[in-house]
């Protein structure tokens, strides 16, 4: 009772002496939209749950890499995966949240073909059968190396009308279709100042009850302004929804395209605070470790105008970790930041360590007096944190960051001994050897690239730096 009281209380916010209602946004959930081994059935019964508990009502199945949903998407499932989705759906249902199934059919669909038409409604109506009343079709990442995608706009948008045309006869309870064009982020669809073909085509084809879901500037970028999301709602002439790219991982972070190894434990950030018709947050493998970003868009959808990333990102570790809360925070704080040539999104890792280390590699040049002790707390509590975690976590979360974990007890044994050099004036020679230990570990774990990872390497450079320096006196 208390706690319905507060929680309302919560999505009450007093402005200017009015108590104003909180403006969920209508569609708010999780797309199961990464590439790499799909959630397992318990997986998604407990992101269900979750679902529930955290007032989200959607979840988008959609998978790249179920053969089903979209390389061998005419094919049916079998039997004991048709009874999996089956349990899936009255698990949704029973959480009072939409399972919304999506096809994506893009690779090889020929969009004037009544057999692939039939093909695709019987998939439709096979999960209509087993209670799915909402269902989506993604045409995302069907370019060839060359940037080039073969359907038009136009043929996509009239395929996706005679989807929706066709269910609308046959079901009177069916939601409308969800769909992602081919041209999915804001960059992708303008070119000298104005939509390209393409997307005119789609946008201007498309029934204007179907909803679209765009990604923002980019595939994974920093955040979506007001006047960004007003700017692709005018140009498909209706309100577009937002799948966003946060915790996903499933990009390299490296130019060696290796499998990325990083998790996103950061809160969601910069998103409108306008209002929306739909956003879904599309999660990492790790689902236990997604859920702290997802908990966090959660608070965000459901009231956006009142939304504070660092707020929500504090309440929510300590309701999923409790008394391990602190120790998970500066876990986090050191694996957020997701970056790579074409991608960045999620607040800096460990901006106080980064600016500390950074000073104190400044003020050794310079000042006579240099005080090691704030950064020596840093890295003596970085260490313990790893420590604590790896003896403390529940199996169901250290199966997701064992690896990370220690790679960040390394780092922070490495972070002392580099200390240790600066404070005696001297490298130790047993950092190149711990650096070499974490570089080969780095195909297991990548953590605090830009703060506790890189003070090893800032404090190698200093006494290379010196060496040459004091070599040319000579
Ligand atoms: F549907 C889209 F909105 C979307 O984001 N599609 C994919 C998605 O399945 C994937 O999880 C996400 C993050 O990697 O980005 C899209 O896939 C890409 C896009 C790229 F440009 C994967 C690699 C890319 F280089």
């Amino acid at each position: 009772m208390m706690k319905k009281f507060l929680l309302l209380l919560a999505l009450a916010t007093f402005i200017g002496g009015g108590v104003v209602e909180a403006v969920p946004i209508p569609l708010r959930g999780v797309v199961e939209g990464f590439y790499g081994t799909p959630w397992t059935f318990e997986d998604r019964a407990d992101v269900l749950d979750f679902c529930r508990q955290n007032n989200l009502n959607s979840y988008i199945y959609a998978p790249k890499d179920d053969p089903y949903h979209r390389d061998k998407w005419r094919k049916p499932y079998p039997a004991d995966k048709l009874n999996e989705l089956r349990q899936l759906v009255a698990a949704a249902k029973k959480n009072r949240v939409r399972f919304i199934f999506a096809v994506s059919p893009g690779l090889d669909l020929k969009y004037k073909s009544d057999e692939d038409f039939r093909l695709l409604i019987r998939k439709l109506d096979t999960m209509y059968n087993i209670g799915v009343r909402d269902f989506a079709i993604f045409f995302d990442d069907l370019k060839d190396a060359k940037g080039n995608h073969h359907e038009s706009g136009k043929n996509q948008a009239e395929f996706l009308n005679r989807v929706q045309k066709n269910l609308r006869e046959r079901y009177k309870d069916v939601a409308p279709l969800i769909t992602v064009p081919t041209e999915y982020f804001y960059e992708d669809m303008i070119k000298g100042g104005k939509p390209k073909s393409y997307t005119r085509d789609f946008a201007e084809t498309l029934d204007l009850r179907i909803v679209v879901l765009y990604t923002g500037r980019g595939v994974v970028c920093d955040g979506i302004t007001d006047k960004e999301l007003a700017e692709v709602n005018k140009i498909f002439g209706r309100e577009v929804g937002v799948w966003w790219n946060y915790p996903v991982n499933d990009y390299p972070l490296t130019p060696d395209g290796n499998r990325n190894v990083k998790l996103a434990l950061g809160a969601i950030e910069n998103l409108p605070s306008a209002k929306m018709t739909a956003i879904f947050f599309n999660p990492m493998q790790q689902v236990q470790m997604s859920k702290i970003a997802l908990a966090t868009g959660a608070i965000y959808a459901n009231n956006p105008a009142t939304y504070d990333a660092e707020q929500a990102w504090d309440k929510v570790l300590r309701e999923q970790f409790g008394t391990l809360a602190p120790a998970m925070k500066i876990f986090a704080e050191h694996s957020r930041h997701m970056e790579n040539s074409w991608a960045k999104v999620g607040a800096p890792d460990a901006i106080e360590f980064a600016t500390l280390a950074h000073n104190l590699l400044y003020d050794m040049g310079k000042k006579s007096f240099v005080d090691f002790t704030p950064l020596e707390l840093k890295i003596d509590k970085l260490e313990l944190t790893a420590d604590i975690l790896l003896v403390r976590l529940p199996k169901k979360y250290l199966a997701e960051c064992k690896p990370q974990l220690e790679q960040l007890k390394r780092i922070a044994n490495a972070d002392k001994v580099a200390l240790e050099s600066l404070k005696a004036g001297r490298l130790d020679p047993t950092l190149k050897i711990l650096r070499e230990e974490i570089a080969a570990n780095e195909k297991q774990a990548v953590i605090s690239e830009e703060a506790a990872r890189k003070f090893i390497d800032d404090v190698i450079n200093f006494f290379d730096e010196q060496d040459k320096k004091s070599r040319k006196r000579k």
